[in-house]
């Protein structure tokens, strides 16, 4: 009896929360809304008046504020940013989009993941999505494999909030033809996406951890490719993200979007 009121009552806190940040999330410009998104799951909590009833809050350096306000407090600050909120694209109906994140905590209905030829899920973006994924995302990487450089291979998104990841092989830098294997390992990942009928996918910036590519030219290669496909080929994306790690290479990956 214990038990079962006190799921009730967390089923009931986690219905309130959701609905009170999907009320937020519909009233700010959609270019905010991926990063915001993150931030109040991470850190929004539901807070019981005395007297009950309760209310939504987020944490600042210098205390809580109600959802409403922080949300304010957050665009201003983004706003003073150098180079702003997140930005968006539009290619005809579709977008391209840029966030700052970690690539596992998104939405979209397949994450990229920065692959080795023999999709042994290593450090990275690809340790990240072992560690939070789950057992089962490696064990159908090895049912399949391996795949060649600048190929691209799906498999289930397991306990991810997205269905499936497409591993993506990227280049080594120095190996040789680096740029078109990084090109055709982002073109076959728009490929794989567009053969399962999905509608949003997020990119990592592959090959530049670990693999050592440059990030600027990276962005370009990348960005480029994905901006030819959306306006040229027949596809089900209507919404491609690019999840940056840092700051500094959202500012990049913004600079060069601007130029495109
Ligand atoms: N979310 C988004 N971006 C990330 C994350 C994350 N959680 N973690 C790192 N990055 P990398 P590669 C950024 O090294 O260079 C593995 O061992 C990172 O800052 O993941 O293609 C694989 O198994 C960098 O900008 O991929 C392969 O063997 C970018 O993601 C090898 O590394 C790519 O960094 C692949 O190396």
């Amino acid at each position: 009896m214990q038990g079962e009121l006190e799921k009730w009552l967390e089923q009931r806190e986690r219905k309130i929360l959701e609905e009170h940040m999907a009320q937020v999330l519909e009233q700010v410009p959609p270019s905010c809304r991926d990063r915001l998104r993150d931030l109040l799951r991470q850190k929004a909590q539901l807070r019981r008046w005395e007297h009950g009833g309760s209310f939504v809050v987020f944490p600042f350096d210098d205390g809580w504020l109600p959802l409403d306000r922080a949300v304010v407090r957050l665009m201003e600050s983004w706003c003073q940013e150098k180079g702003g909120v997140p930005m968006e694209k539009k290619v005809g109906d579709k977008v391209v989009a840029l966030v700052q994140g970690d690539i596992t905590e998104m939405d979209t209905e397949a994450i990229v993941n920065a692959a080795n030829a023999d999709l042994i899920l290593g450090g990275g973006v690809a340790g990240a999505i072992r560690a939070k994924g789950g057992p089962e995302i490696q064990e159908e990487c090895h049912r399949i494999g391996g795949t060649h450089v600048g190929g691209a291979v799906v498999t289930t998104g397991g306990r991810l909030k997205a269905r499936y990841v497409i591993h993506a092989v990227g280049p080594r830098w120095g190996e040789g033809d680096e740029e078109e294997k990084l090109r055709q390992a982002t073109l076959n990942s728009l490929r794989r996406a567009t053969e399962k009928g999905l509608r949003s996918m997020a990119f990592p910036a592959i090959s530049t951890g670990i693999f050592g590519f440059p990030k600027d030219l990276c962005a370009k290669i990348m960005l480029e490719t994905v901006l030819r496909f959306l306006a040229e080929e027949d596809t089900s994306l209507e919404r491609v993200v690019f999840c940056l790690w840092s700051q500094e290479d959202l500012n990049l990956f913004q600079k060069t979007l601007q130029s495109l």
